[in-house]
């Protein structure tokens, strides 16, 4: 007893012995009447100083002991502009979710700041280092995968060879572009080479453009994703280890490891490195038509005349090199496309938009002085690549000599802008497709062939091919360090250009990228052939680039050399409409291969189609904000959504749009019917509302030349319009809600609206946000949108009556088919 008294004593002077101006308040709460239970509860003293001092004078009566716990300070490290250090808290204090862990980081950010930062810090990861030799090694907290082992081979750091490799926890691989795989990867001694090069799409070699990003699937159904930040030319083994090794020829080891857990997070957190992707204009998303080979404005101006005709969607046409004058860029060839400003004035009329190829970046250099502004006024300003003697470098493209603007230059930006400005007051183009910035170089090297240095003949040399002196110089490095570059940049200056111009949101599509790419342009998988093989290529290619941020991509649709076949052709229009970016496109001296090229059948068929695709863009509209938003895909694998479900890995001849419509096209000729993978659950047929009840199986299913198959998947609710020739008329008409109900009778879907081409309508909050739900009981009200017909899939018995707002509404019923 007397210890206990004494005990309390000296808590109590401890507390007393507290002068009143250093009693720092333990119960700030305004609305409680702080008791000395209360203030106990919380480890504090409670010395009721009115009693003691006879006043209120606001001194607080609940305050902390000394003692008091808080947080304990480990070690401090050094950085290059401070400290960090680590703090670690011993016993909980009263708050629930007490964080454990934290970091502290002081920066002297300058002579007259100073930043202190202290944030919470519960990875979900643990690093370790081996020292002798140097090793990193990386692993998954909850499941102990090892993510990253490096200890196995050695690290290189010469001046022009770097190398390191690692060990996987899994052979599931994706993503390191741009090549022509599946997108899942063989680990059966692969080596991918990255250095971007202008080259028909070909298995195993480097292509036009760079992603070293890759996302590997855990065995426990956990991903996650490496991304190293090197622009030079490099190459990865992958060999059955599982292992792979980065071999670079320049810069330095920068790498970002984004720990998931799930697919959809790894690639989001890669987004959040490199940029979100921008958000298209809702026409973009429509039909897109173009050819090289037109051989007149007339030509194409027929073309779009009769896709009106027989009444097919369109929203853009296109025009390739052909109108220009001697392929030099910003010119058009007065005999055979003098016809052009009219042509474009009537797609404008028609609420459709005109794309030219604008253009291939070499600048033709052998005009007559005085002739040719782009090159007379860049030579001036000094906007063009140098050789090593600081001339402009002289390559050769489609117009001959060519000079190659720089960039990396800010005032080729000023230049380019200008350049656009003139044009764009002659033919009023909507969007830009930049072509050959790989860039391409007929010559391979220069005119004057390349020098003897280090840079032009490296001591090791990744695949490369087709383009101009890695000596040359640009403003900020040699193009050594910045070819993989070229498209990313000359994608920012035409997007911050066509800006300027149109005040709306840009369309850009290039052939070369780099990551960041998606910030400003949209992508096509380049020059692939009318065969069959090329047509199911299209979709690992597509989902890579949905790994990549750019989520803005699709294929040329019924191929770009060789000749197609209507069948072809008709399989192609039909997977092409669910490619995010869906443009027929086709090579010179091919027969026409646009849909009123074909028979009445076949053309029925390509219609309907792209109807269907019409019908579907609110959602494929929305799915875009949410890429804009926070990096989801579009184009998405089967395995983002179903993880767990190793089936689904491997699966890259079907693919989703967003989490609720499956996409099972035909890739083969001569059948009519398709198998593909239905994983477990419930899924309708788009069409008819018939109900697959999948315990995650795979399914043949008819698939006749006029039908491609689609399934929305259990608890789904897709925004609709009725489809109309353009955008312009579809995102008028009523809107029709399709639910697809789960098992519990549940669904969910949401639009995301907006005027469809202002900037920023987003961060401006110009838009509408709706949240469609269906429960068993409960409902939304939206205003604004018109529902015009409400399709409910999986309903079971026959409703007895249907009621909107409290009001009896006419409905039919169809009895399911279950297959
Ligand atoms: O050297 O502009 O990938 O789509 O039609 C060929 C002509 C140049 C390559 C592009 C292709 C385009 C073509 N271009």
């Amino acid at each position: 007893l007397l210890l206990l008294l004494l005990l309390l004593l000296l808590l109590l002077s401890k507390c007393v012995s507290i002068p009143e101006d250093l009693r720092f308040d333990c119960y700030p709460e305004r609305n409680t009447v702080v008791t000395q239970e209360l203030c106990e509860a919380r480890g504090c003293c409670f010395v009721d100083s009115e009693q003691s001092s006879g006043s209120t004078n606001g001194v607080p009566w609940c305050f902390y002991p000394p003692d008091f716990p808080s947080y304990t300070l480990g070690s401090v490290n050094e950085t290059e502009l401070g400290l960090v250090g680590f703090l670690t808290r011993k016993a909980k204090a009263y708050y629930p979710k007490d964080i454990e862990k934290l970091q502290l980081s002081v920066e002297f950010e300058t002579d007259t700041r100073l930043h202190v930062k202290v944030k919470s810090r519960d990875p979900i990861y643990t690093v370790e280092f081996s020292k002798e030799p140097f090793g990193l090694i990386v692993k998954r907290k909850t499941s102990g995968t090892v993510l990253l082992n490096t200890t196995m081979a050695p690290l290189f750091f010469a001046d022009q060879f770097l190398q390191i490799s690692t060990l996987l926890p899994s052979s599931y691989l994706y993503g390191l572009g741009e090549h022509r795989s599946n997108f899942l990867h063989s680990l059966e001694w692969n080596t991918l080479t990255f250095w971007a090069r202008d080259v028909p799409p070909t298995e195993s070699f480097n292509l036009y453009g760079v992603h070293p990003f890759y996302l590997v699937m855990e065995k426990t159904g956990a991903a996650h994703g490496v991304f190293l930040l090197n622009s030079n030319a490099m190459e990865v083994a992958l060999q059955p280890a599982p292992a792979l090794t980065w071999r670079t020829i320049g810069g330095v080891l920068d790498f970002y490891i984004f720990l998931g857990p799930d697919p959809n997070l790894v690639v989001q957190q890669y987004q959040q490195v490199i940029g979100f992707p921008a958000m298209p204009p809702y026409w973009g998303l429509g039909f897109h038509l173009c050819r090289w080979g037109y051989g007149s404005s007339n030509e194409t101006w027929e073309t779009v005349k009769a896709m009106r005709n027989f009444q097919i969607p369109q929203d853009a046409q296109w025009n390739d090199i052909d109108y220009m004058e001697g392929y030099r860029d910003f010119t058009v060839d007065s005999q055979k496309f003098g016809a052009l400003p009219q042509m474009v004035e009537d797609l404008h009329k028609h609420g459709q938009y005109y794309v030219m190829i604008l253009v291939d970046p070499g600048i033709s250099s052998t005009q007559p002085p005085g002739s040719y502004w782009p090159y007379d006024e860049g030579l001036k300003r000094g906007v063009f690549i140098n050789n090593t003697q600081g001339e402009p470098l002289i390559g050769k493209v489609w117009p001959g000599l060519t000079a190659y603007p720089d960039f990396s230059n800010p005032d080729t930006h000023q230049w380019w802008l200008e350049n656009l400005n003139r044009f764009h007051s002659i033919v009023p183009f909507d969007g830009i497709w930049i072509d050959m910035n790989e860039p391409s170089d007929f010559m391979d090297g220069s005119s004057e062939g390349c020098s003897q240095g280090k840079l032009d003949n490296p001591p090791y040399v990744p695949g490369k091919k087709k383009t101009i002196c890695t000596s040359s110089r640009q403003s900020t490095s040699a193009h050594y360090n910045l070819h993989n570059l070229y498209g990313l940049m000359e994608a920012k200056a035409t997007a911050s250009a066509l800006i300027k111009l149109r005040e709306k949101r840009p369309f850009i599509i290039s052939r070369s990228t780099f990551p960041s790419q998606g910030k400003y342009s949209g992508h096509w998988l380049g020059d692939n052939r009318s065969s069959w093989k090329d047509m199911a290529w299209s979709i690992p290619g597509m989902l890579s680039f949905s790994l990549f941020g750019i989520p803005l991509v699709g294929a040329d649709i019924c191929g770009f050399s060789g000749s197609t076949s209507e069948e072809l052709c008709t399989r192609w229009m039909q997977l092409g409409a669910f490619y995010p970016f869906s443009r027929n496109h086709n090579t010179q001296d091919e027969k026409a291969q646009d849909p009123p090229a074909f028979s009445p059948a076949a053309r029925t068929t390509m219609k309907e189609a792209l109807e269907i695709r019409y019908s579907l863009l609110p959602y494929l509209y929305s799915l875009f904000h949410r890429a804009h938003l926070q990096g989801d895909t579009v184009a998405r694998p089967l395995f983002f959504e179903f993880p767990k479900d190793v089936a689904t890995y491997s699966i890259d001849k079907q693919f989703l749009w967003g989490r609720g419509l499956l996409v099972t096209p035909v890739l083969d000729p001569g059948v009519d019917w398709v198998v593909g993978y239905f994983p477990r659950g419930l899924w309708y047929d788009y069409y008819t509302g018939s109900l697959v009840n999948s315990s995650g199986e795979n399914l043949k299913m008819a698939a006749p030349l006029d039908h491609i198959n689609l399934h929305i998947r259990e608890g789904t609710i897709l925004p609709t319009q009725k489809p109309g020739c353009c955008t312009v008329i579809s995102r008028g008409n009523p809107m029709r809600l399709i639910a697809a109900l789960s098992q519990n009778a549940n669904a969910w879907g949401d639009l995301y609206w907006d005027d469809g081409e202002s900037l920023d309508a987003f961060a401006k909050g110009d838009y509408s946000y709706l949240v469609f739900n269906v429960t068993q009981v409960g409902r939304r009200a939206a205003t604004h949108v018109t529902v015009d017909v409400l399709t409910v899939y999986g309903v079971g018995e026959e409703p007895k009556i249907v009621t909107v707002n409290g009001k009896e509404w006419p409905f039919s019923y169809l009895t399911n088919q279950v297959i």
